[in-house]
């Protein structure tokens, strides 16, 4: 893949957390960008998490990664994303017990207006963006409202763990391996009213047919998916961390070298494609053409029951977006 570049100024925030300390291995070893790009990496933090930050940097020195030129950490956004190439989103606020949505949306709204207005004027205005951080999606769309020197094709949001997570429940039922199982869709939210959807997947190359096992897949297999992260938490005691950076890893290193398959990524929308309004960060089947270029899937048949589900979610995307007070 030749993107012009030899080396990438990787930006990831909420570096002190658990899945950066899963997914800045997987940047700095070379499996997200191959091993023809040489990284500067820099991490970004809050104040109070600074000595921990610090030991991180220490320890990605210690790895001596040899894809690496420098390690920076701070917690000054315009700083860690001056001249990002490349930003991964992972730090916000957390949700507290006993916390409302609304009380979410707040915290981490006035934390990405304030990222997006340092990315607009530091970042390369060709940067690539990623939002992990809950709530993805309003998180991805506020950054995206706030950096408008940056095209909205360059940002999007993680639905790619929902998407494997899908593959995977696919392949449980079928007695496949998840390699086996292709083109699986996740429509909408990255939340528990995201559209897992079997309708367009091939398994071993051929169409699959959902049909005999209708019930499960219209059923339990959706609601398996959409609580899956809190089944995880229930079990860990601890939110995702190892698939949620390894999805990271999948979504970046899709989307620079390319997918021969169907994937999912939440994306900025412009109201052109299934009738989604305009504005909202939906999650969608792309097809990723390498060097950071994607194309939406268009043309897939919305049924029925597609349309119901499709709406459930843009609906709650919408009340994410007021809640936000985003024009
Ligand atoms: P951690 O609490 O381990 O780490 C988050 C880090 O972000 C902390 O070090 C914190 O100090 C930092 N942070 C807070 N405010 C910040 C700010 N203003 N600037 C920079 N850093 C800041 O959480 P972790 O398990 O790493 O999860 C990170 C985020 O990913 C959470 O919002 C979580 O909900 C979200 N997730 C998203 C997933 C997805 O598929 N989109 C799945 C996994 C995960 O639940």
């Amino acid at each position: 893949m030749d993107s012009g570049k030899d080396t990438f100024n990787v930006t990831i925030t909420g570096g002190a957390g658990q899945i950066a300390y899963s997914l800045i291995p997987l940047v700095c070893s070379g499996q997200t960008f191959g091993d023809k790009i040489r990284i500067n990496l820099r991490l970004l933090d809050i104040e109070p998490m600074m000595k921990v930050l610090g030991g991180v940097a220490m320890e990605v020195q210690d790895c001596a990664f040899p894809l690496v030129n420098s390690v920076e950490h701070g917690f000054d956004p315009k700083e860690m994303l001056k001249d990002a190439d490349v930003a991964i989103f992972v730090g916000g606020f957390p949700r507290k017990k006993g916390m409302e949505r609304k009380d979410l949306i707040d915290k981490n709204v006035s934390i990405f207006k304030e990222q997006g207005k340092a990315l607009n004027e530091v970042a390369s205005s060709d940067c690539k963006i990623l939002v992990v951080a809950n709530p993805a999606n309003t998180n991805c769309l506020v950054l995206s409202k706030n950096a408008p020197n940056i095209p909205a094709e360059n940002f999007s949001a993680l639905t790619r763990l929902d998407h494997d997570r899908a593959l995977n429940q696919v392949a449980l039922k079928t007695g496949n391996t998840v390699n086996d199982v292709k083109d699986i869709v996740i429509w909408g939210n990255h939340s528990s009213t995201q559209y897992p959807d079997v309708r367009f997947v091939k398994i071993k190359g051929e169409k699959f047919d959902s049909k005999p096992d209708e019930e499960f897949y219209m059923g339990e297999f959706i609601s398996t998916v959409q609580k899956r992260g809190a089944a995880i938490i229930d079990a860990r005691n601890l939110s995702s961390s190892m698939s949620a950076a390894n999805a990271a890893n999948n979504h970046m290193k899709d989307w620079y070298f390319g997918s021969e398959h169907i994937v999912s990524m939440a994306l900025i929308t412009d109201g052109s494609t299934y009738d989604m309004e305009k504005d909202l960060c939906f999650s969608f089947p792309v097809k990723c053409k390498g060097n950071f270029k994607h194309e939406i899937v268009t043309g897939l048949e919305i049924n029925d029951f597609s349309q119901e589900k499709m709406k459930i979610t843009m609906t709650e995307l919408l009340e994410e977006k007021q809640l936000a007070n985003i024009e």
